[in-house]
């Protein structure tokens, strides 16, 4: 069976965890500290980060985008049949979140009010340009192209999951002002890949990250009325 090297909270993992999923692939899952490396990780490990890929014959695959194209090309594609040009265009849309991962990572991150919205400005270009693309096709959902899961789903979700993580925590919506994508994001909740594709104690994992004391996520106590993407609705903790 594969074993995927993992960090709980690294988005890059959890592209690769999700895919599995989505495949029904099976695979284990080996946890490691990123502050104190194990030497059998440095050894197999070229640059020292996660994920790595053990494959069934113990070689060592590194770097999510080739994890990720060499699990389509040894299992069943998740969308049969593509052409190369479609695969191309795929892979654009796939690089466009995966470019971003850490930039949303640093965004969640922001100690105060103005860094946030300054960095959340700057991300929601791309979730703008995505809802572009999905006015543009009419989009009918619940995924990305359509009726059809595809690797581009698998990009974006981890970006999609953790903005939802956060709305549900503060009424802070990454998303807001692009409801295509909104919509997109549930599709892919509703899947349950996003939830099973990381560790049970996910999400309190990643909150004591991104919403502890030293962020300005963390310190809503009230409902943040002052901050513009908040949805009153749902925004007290
Ligand atoms: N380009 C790499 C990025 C992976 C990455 O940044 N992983 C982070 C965790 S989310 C890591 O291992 N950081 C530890 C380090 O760089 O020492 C990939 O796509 O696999």
């Amino acid at each position: 069976m594969m074993k995927i090297v993992s960090f709980k909270i690294c988005p890059f993992v959890q592209r690769v965890t999700a895919l599995l999923e989505a495949k029904n692939v099976p695979y284990e899952v080996v946890y490691i500290s990123l502050s104190n490396k194990p030497k059998w990780f440095l050894d197999i490990s070229p640059h020292g980060q996660v994920p790595l890929l053990l494959t069934q014959s113990g070689t060592a695959l590194f770097e999510s985008d080739a994890i990720v194209e060499y699990i389509d090309e040894v299992s069943e594609p998740i969308e049969p049949g593509i052409s190369a040009e479609q695969k191309a265009i795929d892979r654009a849309w796939s690089y466009m979140a995966t470019k971003n991962y850490l930039y949303q990572c640093s965004t969640m991150r922001s100690a105060d009010k103005a860094s946030l919205e300054q960095r959340a400005e700057k991300l929601s270009k791309i979730f703008a340009k995505a809802e572009t693309a999905l006015t543009q096709q009419a989009h009918q959902g619940p995924y990305f192209k359509g009726g059809m899961l595809s690797n581009v789903d698998i990009a974006w979700l981890p970006l999609l999951h953790r903005a939802h993580i956060i709305f549900k925590h503060t009424g802070y919506n990454l998303l807001a002002g692009n409801p295509k994508v909104i919509l997109w994001q549930q599709g892919i909740m509703q899947t349950s890949i996003p939830q099973k594709s990381v560790s049970a104690d996910f999400e309190n994992a990643f909150s004591s990250f991104y919403l502890s004391k030293d962020t300005y996520l963390g310190n809503f106590e009230d409902c943040p009325s002052n901050i513009d993407r908040c949805n009153q609705s749902q925004c007290c903790k």
